[in-house]
């Protein structure tokens, strides 16, 4: 998405990002102490600590400091985000699904650990997330807590996370896959998780029934766009790492926006979602959106 058409007076991002993704990344650590048996914290810490951008927690902090709420809120519902993200790649990469090598620059777990913990580190720390959200939340009413639990365990199931998994496996290979499968699987698989981030966040932050439910409207905007962006990014990097016009997603196996809509097509629709998203904020203090505001850009304007 080239032209930027967010506009964000006097904020600085990196400054923001930076002290952000700190905070998250000392209370992930803090999450998961090496205890014992040895070899299954090692393997959640391996995977959970190698870096990633932190967009999922970070997302949920801004969230919560929308509706007016601190940080302490909600850093365990953003360290939860980020477990799940982490044990669904960690699953994601294992030989039975995509069997990848390499994920955020290092060796995938199952190379390092086996696939036999792999697996079992994946599920600690779907567990360990959900024990932490309930157990290090400070300060929230136990009926927000409650309904933020609900939301992250919606997200991930059979209606959610897993479902797009699961229809994005049976897709792979097909030549007649179109935009509502298509999208079927980016707002299950991409878009639920980032929408219960931003959710829980405003619920944990003390929001309204409305300031949730705006959210929640921005947060599948910014799903897809995540995921459109991904899919430009993957045709874009890959045609200029080959030195030629056709991309990865024109070889690889799997339907991407690019495919259906083009290049173009992808990057209007990109442009439709950021408009939108920008909307469900537009009532929002503009001092106290500017996170959410510059998280959106982010995600629009990445390169990675
Ligand atoms: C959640 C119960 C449960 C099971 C997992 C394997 C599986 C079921 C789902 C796969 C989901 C998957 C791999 C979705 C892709 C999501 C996505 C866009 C990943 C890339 O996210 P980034 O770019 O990655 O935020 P970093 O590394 O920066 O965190």
């Amino acid at each position: 998405v080239e032209d930027d058409i967010i506009d964000l007076p006097n904020f600085d991002f990196n400054a923001y990002m930076l002290a952000k993704a700190h905070t998250v990344n000392q209370a992930l650590d803090a999450s998961i102490a090496i205890k014992d048996p040895e070899k299954i914290h090692l393997a959640m810490r391996y995977s959970l600590l190698a870096g990633g951008k932190r967009v999922r927690p970070l997302l949920c902090l801004a969230a919560c400091e929308l509706v007016g709420g601190t940080d302490t809120a909600a850093i365990p519902a953003a360290c939860a985000v980020e477990m799940i993200h982490t044990m669904s790649l960690i699953h994601d990469d294992l030989p039975c699904m995509d069997n990848d090598d390499l994920r955020r620059g290092k060796p995938t777990n199952h190379k390092v650990f086996g696939e036999d913990v792999a697996v079992l580190a994946g599920d600690a720390l779907l567990a360990c997330a959900f024990e932490h959200v309930v157990l290090a939340t400070k300060d929230v009413s136990p009926s927000r807590v409650v309904r933020a639990v609900a939301e992250l365990a919606k997200s991930i199931g059979s209606e959610g996370l897993v479902a797009g998994q699961v229809v994005d496996i049976d897709s792979t290979g097909l030549s007649n896959v179109d935009l509502e499968r298509l999208e079927f699987i980016h707002v299950h698989k991409t878009a639920a998780l980032l929408e219960a981030a931003v959710v829980m966040g405003a619920i944990m932050g003390g929001g309204s029934d409305q300031d949730v439910e705006k959210l929640r409207k921005f947060a599948r905007c910014i799903g897809l766009l995540f995921q459109v962006v991904d899919d430009i990014l993957d045709v874009t990097k890959t045609s200029e790492e080959l030195g030629k016009t056709a991309g990865k997603d024109l070889v690889a196996d799997k339907v991407t926006y690019p495919k259906i809509l083009g290049i173009q097509g992808s990057k209007d629709f990109a442009r439709r979602l950021i408009l939108d998203a920008k909307e469900q904020l537009s009532g929002f203090d503009p001092k106290k959106a500017a996170p959410l505001f510059a998280l959106t850009s982010y995600i629009a304007y990445r390169q990675n």
